[in-house]
């Protein structure tokens, strides 16, 4: 009984954690997760067609924050429209961990 109640409190103090990640604003570039890495190729707007291309074949989408040329994973990979590749977006999200974001909105520069 004991047990299970800590058990429950760990569950629930966990998913505190998760929920109060930190709300951001960020500005950067979506790139496909082969291209991501390369911060140079990634924000450019003649790399849109690649992106899509790699995207269509299998690669996932990636935020490159124009700040850091970090490129995070994006969480709901369905947020990203073609609309919003081969420019620069802002984008307003959650962070998840070091390295993913959970994005909220993406408004045009
Ligand atoms: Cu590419």
């Amino acid at each position: 009984m004991k047990k299970a109640l800590l058990c429950s409190v760990f569950v629930l103090a966990c998913s505190i954690v998760a929920f109060a990640a930190e709300k951001s604003t960020m500005t950067g570039w979506f790139a496909d997760s082969g291209c991501g890495a390369n911060a140079a190729k990634s924000m450019d707007a003649g790399h849109k067609g690649c992106a899509l291309t790699c995207v269509k074949n299998g690669a996932k989408w990636v935020f490159v924050d124009s700040s850091s040329k970090k490129a995070l994973q994006i969480h709901n990979q369905d947020v990203v429209t073609e609309a919003h590749v081969g420019k620069e977006v802002k984008v307003k999200g959650s962070l998840m961990g070091s390295d993913e974001i959970h994005i909220e909105s993406i408004s045009d520069m």
